[in-house]
């Protein structure tokens, strides 16, 4: 009994270290305090106690440490995630762990700190103390009526617990979108068992799932609706369309300085071009998945989930009609460019959903020495290296690229870069600014390509930022250098910075300009398709064409919060965008507040049933035929692509053929230092190309 006492103390006392320390509760009054000091006990004493049951001291000790390594793991991870994300991992973001795992240990190590020995300290003081004898292997069973009593007492606490929760909060477990709050009334033990019987329930839901459910969805969906702009309606039928994803990119960056010197010389001028149309309201709106997430909202029109990936939970099986399929039954090829293995984001299954002929993943690329980062081929690299695969394409194409470089924790090689970074005492504030730069630099070699070899004049390209690479624990250092007293910095100011920027650039148009329109990034899809001249209508898509005069100019972000011209609405707290104050709206306003409000739960919610359904499998829009994911196999695109041009002949558009067989690779110019680089063994990725069953 006093074993157990006294490991569950010791881990209350370790629990209370990441409560206070590591993650950001929001304790509002004394009140909550108290919960929060109690709440580890519970599910403590709970689990530990499990141990008393086991009477013969052998199976006693080993048991009760399994649980306390095992307890301490579950914390542990969720200190270091909570570093990035700001959030506690769910059960499924922790079955898909192993798909995002790569890379993430680069940046795993970044996100530890020296405190952090005293989430271990504990069971190496307890075990040290067992084998210099100071504690004693005592063989007595704890009577069973002792061990459950004790499981009572646990259980009574977690009541307790619960009670007291509810009187703060009421509906707690019913309204649970925020995982903050389960943790701060229940802890986190609680929080992993419940959110692990919930994703249980998502999967009962599927199979139960019919088709009368879509018919609020296509209600929702047809009331939105905004018909194009006729003057930019098809501006860019049958053109190219290039997509460039800026990894962790916020629109801050545009127009800065730092120590005297444009950050995105590049980027800066395509911004402001008469060729581009750019957007200065336009915002993140990811959730968990990042990455993953904001490639949903521009490929399907649909949110990501309100808990982990869509890719990862749902890639591989949900049915989509998404922007690629849409391309390629319009005589497109479609393509991405990626450097990083992949399965990140289970990316190698969901691209295929999604209809992508080809996924050029680091498995064609060489990635070895310095060439790539943590999560992949650098960018430059990246742009440069992908000419080879790129030229063979048919004509037209709708291709992205996913760049990496610029992701925490933002570091580079030191030959990569001379841009002075700023000193705000925040090595990840500092060096953002750095592989910003770079990326910069990458994206203006791509552009000189994209002229010399002819391309730039019938393509569109389209740029935008993935969502956020400050986090909100650090803004408070950049804050200095966007000119604001970080004392003064709040909620309001965190929601401002989810601004990322869009860009329409049109090489050779004449009428673009900066629209101040707001939007977000499921706005994306019926935008392109009608620039495109391709209707949108007949998908279930969530956004709505930016260009539009009937656009709804609210921005739902993935936790409910809002932004729109007038106010911004961050944890049911809203702000007036002009004064930049707290206000309580009441009458009319409130009124209007509200119904913005209803608007955005409608749609997350209704996107979140129509996808952990999948309820497009009973949706089937005119004319689109349905993806088979087995048409896709992403391990030999160079040899798909060159036999196409060759059955093709004279008929074949690709660069290659337009440029008389003639390779296009030497009109590309990068100063890349890693181009001289021999390839060696060493990789800072492990490649795998899951679609190779070759065996090399
Ligand atoms: C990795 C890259 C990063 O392949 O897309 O994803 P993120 O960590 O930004 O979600
Ligand atoms: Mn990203």
């Amino acid at each position: 009994m006093g074993f157990t006492t006294l490991l569950v103390v010791l881990f209350w006392l370790k629990t209370l270290v990441a409560y206070f320390v590591d993650f950001k509760l929001g304790l509002s009054d004394p009140f909550q305090f108290l919960i929060v000091l109690l709440n580890p006990i519970a599910t403590t004493v709970l689990l530990f106690g499990l141990a008393l049951y086991l009477k013969r001291a052998r199976f006693f000790y080993p048991f009760i440490f399994l649980i306390d390594i095992l307890n301490s793991l579950l914390l542990y991870i969720n200190v270091i995630y909570f570093r990035e994300f700001t959030d506690f991992m769910t059960v499924s973001t922790m079955l898909g762990y192993s798909k995002v795992d790569q890379g993430l240990s680069g940046s795993s190590l970044a996100l530890t700190s020296p405190h952090d020995i005293l989430y271990w300290l504990d069971l190496v003081i307890v075990i040290v103390l067992m084998l210099t004898r100071r504690i004693y292997i005592d063989p007595r069973p704890v009577n069973k009526r002792v061990a459950l009593a004790v499981t009572s007492a646990g259980l009574l606490a977690f009541s307790v617990n619960l009670t007291l929760g509810e009187m703060d909060r009421p509906q707690l477990l019913t309204r649970t979108f925020d995982r903050t709050y389960v943790v701060k009334y229940l802890g986190l033990d609680a929080f992993t068992v419940y959110d692990g019987i919930k994703s249980g329930h998502t999967s009962e839901l599927r199979s139960h799932a019919k088709k009368s459910e879509l018919s609020g969805i296509l209600k929702y969906i047809h009331g939105n609706y905004a018909a194009p702009d006729k003057n930019l309606y098809g501006v860019a039928k049958k053109k190219n369309v290039i997509i460039i994803h800026l990894e962790s990119f916020q629109q801050f960056l545009i127009n800065k300085k730092i120590n005297g010197q444009e950050v995105t010389p590049f980027l800066n001028k395509l911004y402001k071009s008469k060729s581009t149309y750019s957007f200065d309201n336009f915002f993140h709106e990811v959730g968990q998945g990042k990455t993953s997430d904001a490639e949903t909202m521009l490929e399907t029109g649909t949110y990501g989930l309100s808990q982990g990936s869509l890719f990862t939970q749902l890639g591989n099986d949900n049915t989509f009609q998404a922007a690629p399929a849409i391309f390629d039954q319009a005589g497109y090829t479609t393509a991405v460019f990626h450097g990083n293995v992949g399965s990140f984001w289970n990316r190698n299954n969901t691209y295929k959903n999604l209809g992508y002929q080809y996924f050029f993943d680091a498995s064609y690329y060489d990635t070895s020495g310095d060439k790539s980062l943590g999560y992949g081929l650098k960018d430059k690299l990246l742009f440069n290296d992908s000419v080879k695969y790129l030229q063979h394409l048919q004509q037209p194409f709708y291709v992205k690229y996913l760049t990496v470089s610029n992701h925490f924790p933002f570091s580079l090689d030191s030959e990569d870069s001379t841009f002075k970074t700023p000193n705000t005492g925040d090595k990840t504030v500092d060096n953002y600014f750095k592989t910003a730069n770079y990326l910069d630099q990458s994206i203006k070699e791509f552009y000189h390509y994209l002229d010399k070899s002819g391309l730039a004049k019938n393509s569109l390209v389209m740029i935008y930022g993935d969502h956020y690479g400050i986090s909100n624990s650090s803004n408070k250092s950049l804050a200095k250098l966007l000119g604001v007293d970080p004392d003064d910095w709040n909620d309001y100011d965190n929601a401002q910075l989810q601004r990322v920027p869009l860009m329409f650039n049109m090489p050779g148009y004449k009428k673009g300009k900066i629209e101040h329109t707001y939007g977000g990034e499921v706005d994306v899809l019926p935008t392109l398709l009608h620039l495109m001249g391709m209707n949108s209508k007949k998908y279930l898509q969530f956004g709505t064409d930016m260009f539009s005069k009937e656009h709804n100019q609210v921005v739902a972000f993935r936790n409910r919060d809002w932004e729109s011209p007038g106010y911004t609405s961050v944890d049911g707290t809203i702000y007036s965008n002009k004064t930049q104050q707290e206000i309580h709206p009441t009458g009319k306003l409130k009124a209007k507040i509200d119904k913005m409000q209803a608007h955005v739960n409608e749609g997350l919610s209704l996107s979140d049933s129509l996808n952990t359904k999948n309820l497009l499998r009973f949706y089937h829009p005119k004319g689109f035929t349905a993806v088979d994911p087995s048409d896709y196999n992403y391990s030999d695109g160079l040899q798909k692509s060159e036999k196409l041009e060759k059955k093709l002949g004279l008929k074949s558009t690709s660069l290659f053929s337009r440029n008389g067989d003639k390779s296009t690779q030497g009109l590309y110019k990068t100063d890349a230092p890693e181009l001289n680089h021999k390839e060696t063994d060493s990789n800072r990725i492990k490649i795998t190309n899951q679609d190779d069953t070759s065996g090399k």
